[in-house]
């Protein structure tokens, strides 16, 4: 955006240059280089543009302090060095003066500093926004809600020992003063296979290991729980404890979080007794009893835990022990009921740990939102905040990481669609002449996941759905059939000929050439985790339970209320909640009509993916202001404009321009807005003005003494 705070310290040549498009000249390594040369002096932010690239320092600075808050208030974006606090006041300011409502998303690969980005905009907001007691509760709840979430839903990865396992979208919800009303949030598909297994060298859920280390010995044991992580079958043993991680002092975050949060004692003990169930029943094991048919039947072996955990629940015994024995199966109005053998009992006790946490955290998220909802019905403008689990490649990649990263390409295609697109049709709507610049557009990769017909997620659907013998397998021959030819998709059968001979890839697996990297997905596990059956035997016995929360979250137990309709899948739902989301990123505000309504956010640490859409910016006009404010500053360097200029102000600029003798190839006319192409006509520009207004300021003195 051409602003006229410019300063020549974005030009500084010792710590690069703040503003990506400055850069010159522009190409791969100097773009790196400039990241590094910034890092080397702890400028940890550059700008492209109106986008901020943060790189994860991995320590400390002493740059989020209230004197930097300060330093950043009502002050112009380009005015101070590069900085996040200086895209959260634009985006502030915009909706409190300005009537737009914001939206900043962020992007970057795990560990990249998403979650804390988020965090730091929103503790800038809250730091500058109104004050007094009211104001102060709602912005104390609203910060309060990141750690009872994260204790939830983030886990310790071998990338970020903070990791978000569950992707957040946050409105922040403001009156006509800009004052937080209050806010709502909605959550993205919960990694849920962790609460049974976790990859080699890494966690399962924060919260866990915060209640066993943190809780008082009464609470432990009023929920039969030992301290010991040891006992537990589902806490992975080998990354137990965590360097810098205290999970004792955490849960006392936590705990008072949720007070503040506005939890009541009874719910945070209901939340908790959940929890502690989750871990029973991780150590519930099973053992065959044979049968006179010559087949195996599943026991639980060592009834106590079972029996804990049905206490702490207040189920009966009896029926959750028959529900790991038999299940119930409907058909045509007939019930039949068939035994399960041990591999099935297990799959069964995983099925309900895994819908049991994940139903839990999506209560929480329900139950926070009922706290910090507007309370007045006069909502105003709102800030939306998106932070999602960043773009993985694991050694190992599955269904999860396979959500995960369709997830990061559809922001990667909302980021062009904003970028990109949007400056171009600028260009067209003002009528400036401009080449088309071809740009990677991931929409095919996008295309190749969710197309309706045959995307890989609709064949994982329909091979989930599929009568007779499914199974992983088969699901990938299918993948090999209708994607072969795909070009962002590679197996060991494809068709493509640039792949035809890549014996390298194993047999059970396909790769996708995302925008980030290619990643070799596993097909292992891929239609059990899109399918996520649960047993209706288990649903009903949570039902039956004498504990309203557990109640509440299987509703589908009900046995008056018997739906023999399949939930969508997995894939399905999340399929539709991004959608929901990229219309809430695009669409809504467009149909307002509000054009600057995003700001834009990236992590960027190890790759830069953001490469092609700065060639594009520098190759387009770096600065532009409509014609009025621009003859209005600048007018005094020119005899003909000075003190008055009678006429159209595009005209004015057009004199201006011509006197001061700009190289007609440095800006473009538009309809309404002039396009400067490089920084240093704008430089020039302000420079003359600085003169101008020194000699002014001298003349004047000259005067006064004069009189004296
Ligand atoms: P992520 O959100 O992008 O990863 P985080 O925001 O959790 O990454 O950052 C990871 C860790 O990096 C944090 O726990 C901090 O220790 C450190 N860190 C991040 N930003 C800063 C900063 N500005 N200053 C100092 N340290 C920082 V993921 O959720 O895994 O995609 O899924
Ligand atoms: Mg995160």
């Amino acid at each position: 955006m051409f602003n006229m705070e410019v300063k020549t310290s974005l030009l500084d040549n010792m710590i690069g240059v703040g503003d990506m498009v400055l850069l010159e000249p522009l190409s791969e390594d100097s773009f790196i280089d400039n990241l590094r040369k910034r890092f080397d002096h702890n400028e940890i932010y550059t700008y492209i543009g109106s986008v901020v690239i943060s790189i994860n320092p991995y320590r400390s600075l002493p740059i989020y302090t209230p004197d930097k808050v300060e330093e950043y208030r009502n002050r112009n974006f380009y005015e101070l060095s590069p900085h996040i606090y200086a895209l959260a006041d634009e985006a502030y300011r915009s909706l409190r003066d300005q009537d737009k409502d914001q939206c900043i998303l962020i992007t970057g690969e795990s560990g990249a500093g998403k979650t804390e980005a988020s965090k730091l905009v929103m503790s800038y907001v809250a730091a500058v926004c109104g004050k007094g007691q009211e104001v102060n509760k709602v912005k104390e709840q609203l910060l309060q809600s990141n750690p009872v979430l994260e204790a939830f839903g983030n886990a310790k990865t071998v990338r970020n020992d903070n990791s978000s396992r569950f992707g957040k979208y946050m409105d922040i919800e403001f009156d006509f003063k800009g004052d937080p009303l209050g806010g709502v949030i909605s959550n993205y598909l919960l990694e849920k296979s962790r609460v049974v297994k976790q990859p080699r060298g890494e966690r399962n859920f924060h919260v866990f290991y915060q209640l066993l280390s943190g809780a008082s010995d009464d609470t432990l044991k009023k929920l039969k729980l030992e301290r010991d992580f040891s006992k537990y079958n589902y806490l992975s043993l080998d990354s137990a404890a965590v360097n810098g991680l205290d999970d004792a002092a955490n849960f006392r975050t936590v705990r008072n979080a949720m007070q503040i949060v506005g939890f009541m004692e009874d719910e945070m003990q209901s939340v908790l007794e959940l929890v502690a169930a989750v871990l029973k029943l991780g150590n519930i094991e099973f053992k065959p009893e044979s049968r006179c048919n010559g087949t195996d039947e599943s026991r639980v072996k060592d009834k106590n835990d079972l029996k804990e955990m049905c206490e702490l629940l207040g189920i009966e015994q009896s029926v959750l022990e028959r529900a790991f024995s038999y299940r119930t199966v409907e058909a045509k109005m007939e019930k039949v009921s068939t035994t399960l053998n041990v591999s099935q009992a297990y799959y069964a006790r995983d099925a309900l740990a895994k819908n049991l946490y994940s139903r839990l955290f999506s209560w929480l998220v329900t139950r926070i939102n009922e706290s910090i909802k507007a309370q007045a019905k006069t909502r105003h403008k709102v800030m939306g905040v998106l932070d999602i689990y960043g773009f993985e490649i694991f050694e190992d990649n599955s269904f999860e990481q396979f959500i995960i990263n369709y997830c990061n390409e559809k922001l990667q295609q909302i980021f062009i669609e904003l970028t990109l697109r949007e400056e171009q049709e600028e260009y067209v709507r003002e009528g400036i002449e401009w080449t088309n610049i071809e740009y990677f557009n991931n929409a095919v990769i996008c295309d190749l996941i969710e197309n309706n017909q045959n995307g890989i997620l609709a064949m994982l659907d329909e091979e989930c759905l599929r009568p007779g013998t499914v199974t992983d397998e088969t699901f990938l021959d299918k993948l090999n059939t209708v994607c072969a030819e795909h070009q962002h998709f590679e197996s060991r059968l494809s068709k493509n000929s640039k792949f035809l001979t890549d014996h390298s890839l194993p047999h059970n697996c396909f790769r996708i050439q995302h925008y980030a990297g290619k990643v070799l997905y596993r097909v292992e596990g891929f239609m059990d985790k899109n399918n996520d059956l649960l047993y209706r035997d288990l649903s009903q016995a949570m039902y039956k339970a004498n504990h309203s929360l557990i109640k509440q979250l299987f509703p589908e137990g009900n046995p008056a209320k018997v739906n023999l309709k399949r939930p969508p899948t997995a894939g399905f739902q999340f399929r539709a909640s991004v959608g929901t989301l990229m219309k809430t990123c695009i669409q809504s505000p467009r149909q307002k009509s509000l054009p600057h309504f995003h700001r834009l956010f990236w992590s960027v640490i190890k790759r830069v993916p953001g490469l092609m859409e700065t060639e594009g910016e520098r190759a387009g006009y770096a600065f532009r202001q409509t014609y009025e404010p621009c003859l209005e500053r600048y007018k005094m360097l020119c005899k003909r404009t000075w003190p008055h200029w009678r006429g159209p102000a595009r005209e004015g600029v057009e004199v201006l321009m011509t006197d001061l003798q700009v190289p007609p190839e440095e800006f473009s006319y538009g309809r309404s807005k002039i396009f400067i192409r490089n920084p240093r006509t704008l430089f020039f520009l302000e420079e003359r003005r600085k003169q101008c207004l020194e000699d002014l300021a001298t003349l004047i003195q000259k005067i006064y003494r004069g009189w004296k």
